[in-house]
């Protein structure tokens, strides 16, 4: 398997071990009148990746690999919310509030649905986060583990939240981690710069980055 040019340096591919994690790719996230945009943010700028990111998800089935969804979202009892993380900042409307679509970032919801464009095909893993990592408090890495996988690409927003927290936790763990860079989006365009020179400081600390373009390459 070649290796896909990438920052810091080359990311050595070993295509049997190789999936792909789309990280909450959400209505609440991604459109017009969803949570994100309650929060005060553009999530125009999210818009704007799904072409990548479903010609990102689409290389890798039509290569044959695993294709992992995450959704941010707690049980409708919310007993998986913590206190904290409902009440940090002053929203207009609460985790859990009923909102445009639904009750905002709860399973089942419209809003917590991964947007029509990338919709999971009914054999891939869909795993329900309550932080923003998706190790905490889930099975996600019995499933990599069942699956095979021990290296990681990344799509999905926001590039500094949701996806670096995971990527961190699954380098912690021992998974080689690949941002594709043009696949991840944040509200904050600096943000998104800095998460990515943090991933890939000092000699890849997290883990790698490259265009889609160039992992397409490899799995062709
Ligand atoms: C946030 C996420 N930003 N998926 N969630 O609250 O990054």
């Amino acid at each position: 398997m070649m290796d896909i040019l990438a920052e810091p340096f080359p990311f050595p591919c070993e295509r049997e071990t190789l999936g792909l994690v789309v990280i909450d790719m959400q209505r609440d996230f991604v459109e017009p009148g969803g949570f994100g945009e309650t929060l005060g943010n553009d999530v125009s700028r999210l818009g704007a990746i799904v072409p990548t990111v479903a010609q990102l998800i689409n290389g890798f089935r039509a290569a044959g690999l695993a294709v992992i969804h995450t959704r941010e979202c707690h049980k409708p009892d919310l007993s998986d919310l913590p206190d904290a993380k409902r009440d940090r900042g002053a929203p207009s409307i609460r985790i859990g509030d009923p909102g445009p679509m639904g009750r905002i970032l709860v399973a089942g919801e419209p809003g917590a649905e991964i947007i029509p464009e990338l919709a999971p095909l009914p054999d891939e893993l869909v795993l329900d986060k309550p932080g923003k990592g998706a190790f905490c408090r889930t099975e996600f890495e019995t499933h990599l583990q069942k699956m095979g996988l021990k290296q990681l690409v990344f799509a999905g927003v926001t590039t500094e939240v949701c996806v670096q927290t995971t990527m961190r936790e699954a380098n912690d763990r021992g998974y080689d981690c690949l941002l594709a860079t043009d696949a991840t989006e944040s509200y904050f365009a600096e943000f998104k710069a800095a998460a990515i020179q943090m991933i890939i400081a000092q000699g890849g600390i997290v883990g790698w980055a490259t265009p889609t373009g160039r992992i397409l390459e490899a799995l062709n």
